[in-house]
């Protein structure tokens, strides 16, 4: 419980200044009758001392390019940043407040990146917004190396994120942190809330890592700051970590959860319920707030907060005038910068993708990858990016454009490490930065160890980009742990993630095509380990159809009698099995369809061009778990996919075993409806 010495310093503005965080954060959990109160009213002081003394920022512009990034990684704790951002002057306000966690306000349960000025990423799955702090330290620490010239420094901002217990508990902060302390990313500053609470109790249930060991052994600059209400402190700490350019920083901070509160303080039910209207009465008094009215901001606590805005104003200024003096000096490079930072593509980036005529020799869609990739790249130059140990088997390495590593962060090729999770959550922070396109690269069966930040790049509308090779039994002889079998299904159900199965070498080219251009979401690219016959495109259909999703690749003789709908790998067994039904008197039209999101995206009319209602006879091959497809073949269609593992074999033999043959195709379409 706060001792008398804390009452009387309630009278410094100071701490008048952060119990208006506390109160509000007390008053709008209380209002919405649900929320986390306790971590923001811990953190009040440290925010305060970030964001009014050390966060370079400017509340009347949240996009400007040289501010910080901060990231409140425990985004339960929504209501501290939404106070920050209302007290420093974004355009946010009490009445926002008021409307926490209700319909259509800006003030949702938890941070919504896209959704609340100022806020720079979506936040509540734990562990997260680190990864998301390192690759935005990652991005900024690459443009600083390509943009800035001697004595004209325009990229030189830091990124600033909040971590809980809950946060560090993750798995995913071991990943991000141990490659953000390898690759030393100096302009990233972090604070642990050592508050001893989680929502089953002490931290001492399930945790007792030394934090300040462990992050000393990822290579971090560790501080500790012992009173979360010792402003001093805390700003001597964010001055060190400041200073320290060579390697990342974490502050541990011991606070108190609900902090003021006289009989919530240091509980787990201050984590995640309202205090109680008694309770908050009784903590504002303990306070020595000057009334119980909710909502209430005193107005020179509000006048000290808004001075955020003409320090922001003056920052940007000093940037502006640095920025301008770099821009007479390097006119080229500061239009390249801004046009990277506004994710605009250069005139002419696909002038060079390569073409697969026929009789080219087969070609897994990997291997195209490749090509395709390092065909884009000399005139992309923000495409950066890499995988998780396995760029020699993904083909992602591009030629040339060397490393991304500690003192070489101009280079283009990341090296993840075996750090699937991480990765995820670092290109979403890449990508949210800004001025680079990302991508990370992995086996298609351990997309499963990112899907929470597949997500989440979908729920944030990020240009990402994931190759995910080796997609199904046709990878062979490693195995069922190796075959996905369900990952296809499992992507396709994530709103706003385009998927592409691409057949061939040529449809390879037109799926990074569309998901480069692709400016609101995130992609995944699902390519064979195999070689595939390059398909004959002067016989067939343009492969450029693919941006539509699916189409008419082989039609049949006359009307068509059946479908056959197939993706990736299975296309050309398609197109044989098309040639046999057809010399058996089936008139039979083959549907490549690489992306399903793509084609349901069309209008019915060309939908129904490509599928005609009338034709009942369809049959889809996916070498994959065949939840997809029920739609497309319709009632009385027929699915021929995997309900089960594959197994550990020579792939061809798979196919066979597995009854994903040319003969099986024909035998099941010539079944369907006897
Ligand atoms: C990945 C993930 N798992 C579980 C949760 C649910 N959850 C929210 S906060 C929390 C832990 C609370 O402890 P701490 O991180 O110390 O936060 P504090 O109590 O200090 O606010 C949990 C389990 C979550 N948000 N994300």
């Amino acid at each position: 419980m706060p001792d008398a010495a804390v009452l009387s310093r309630t009278s410094s503005l100071d701490t008048l200044c952060i119990n208006t965080v506390r109160t509000l954060a007390m008053d709008a959990v209380q209002a919405a009758n649900s929320g986390h109160p306790g971590t923001p009213m811990a953190l009040a002081p440290l925010a305060y001392v970030l964001w009014t003394k050390h966060l370079r920022h400017n509340p009347a512009d949240p996009h400007w390019l040289g501010r910080d990034r901060f990231v409140l990684s425990c985004g339960h704790a929504s209501m501290l940043l939404y106070s920050l951002l209302y007290l420093t002057g974004y355009d946010l306000s009490l009445d926002d407040l008021k409307q926490f966690r209700q319909w259509g306000s800006k003030t949702p349960g938890h941070p919504e990146y896209g959704h609340t000025p100022g806020v720079e990423t979506t936040t509540g799955p734990l562990g997260q917004g680190i990864g998301n702090a390192v690759g935005m330290a990652i991005a900024a620490a690459h443009l600083a190396a390509v943009f800035n010239r001697p004595g004209e420094q325009i990229v030189d901002h830091r990124t600033y994120f909040i971590a809980s217990d809950g946060d560090l508990m993750e798995g995913i902060s071991h990943e991000v942190a141990s490659l953000a302390g390898h690759l030393k990313l100096g302009r990233l500053i972090g604070f642990y809330d050592d508050n001893h609470i989680t929502i089953e109790g002490n931290t001492s249930l399930a945790y007792s890592d030394d934090v300040t060991e462990r992050f000393e052994a990822y290579g971090w600059h560790v501080q500790r700051v012992e009173d979360g209400n010792d402003l001093k402190a805390i700003d001597r700490a964010i001055a060190a970590a400041k200073e320290e350019t060579a390697r990342p920083s974490l502050i541990i901070v011991r606070t108190h959860i609900a902090y003021g509160s006289p009989n919530k303080h240091d509980t787990p039910e201050a984590h995640g319920s309202p205090l109680g209207v008694d309770e908050v009465k009784l903590t504002k008094e303990n306070l020595g707030w000057p009334t119980t009215e909710t909502f209430y901001v005193p107005d020179d606590a509000l006048a000290e907060w808004r001075k955020a805005r003409d320090r922001g104003e003056a920052m940007q200024a000093v940037w502006e005038k640095r920025y301008a003096s770099y821009v007479q000096s390097y006119p080229d490079l500061a239009k390249n910068c801004v046009r990277c930072m506004e994710g605009d593509l250069p005139e002419g980036w696909d002038d060079d993708l390569p073409t697969f005529a026929p009789g080219t020799k087969p070609m897994a869609t990997r291997s195209a990858s490749g090509k395709v990739l390092n065909a884009i790249a000399p005139r992309l130059p923000e495409l950066m990016g890499g995988a998780a140990d396995l760029a020699s088997s993904t083909k992602t390495l591009i030629d040339g454009a060397g490393d991304f590593e500690a003192g070489s962060y101009a280079g283009r090729n990341m090296h993840f490490g075996i750090r699937e999770h991480g990765m995820g959550a670092i290109l979403n922070g890449m990508s949210l930065h800004g001025g680079v396109i990302p991508y990370g690269a992995t086996f298609l069966i351990f997309s499963d160890y990112m899907r929470p930040p597949i997500r989440l790049a979908a729920m944030m509308k990020r240009r990402v980009i994931y190759v995910f090779t080796h997609d199904s039994i046709g990878l062979g002889e490693d195995g069922p742990t190796h075959q996905p079998v369900e990952m296809l299904p499992a992507l396709r159900v994530v709103p706003n993630l385009v998927v592409i199965r691409p057949s061939d070498a040529t449809e390879t080219v037109e799926a990074w095509r569309v998901a480069i251009k692709r400016s609101d979401g995130p992609t995944a690219l699902v390519l064979t380990r195999q070689n595939l016959p390059v398909l004959d495109r002067t016989a067939l259909a343009p492969a450029s159809l693919l941006a539509k999703g699916g189409y008419v690749l082989a039609d049949a003789s006359k009307k068509p009698a059946a479908i056959l709908i197939a993706t990736g790998s299975e296309v050309h067994l398609a197109l044989e099995a098309r040639d046999r039904l057809e010399s058996g008197g089936m008139p039979t039209r083959v549907v490549s369809m690489p992306s399903i999101e793509l084609f349901a995206a069309q209008p019915d009319e060309y939908r129904d061009e490509v599928l005609p209602p009338g034709v009942w006879r369809r049959v889809a091959i996916e070498a994959a778990q065949p939840l997809s497809w029920y739609r497309w073949v319709g009632d009385r269609g027929d699915v021929m996919g995997l309900d089960h593992f594959g197994a550990s074999a020579p792939y061809e033999r798979l196919y066979q075993e597995f009854g994903l043959t040319v003969d099986a195709i024909v035998r099941r379409t010539k079944e369907l409806g006897s």
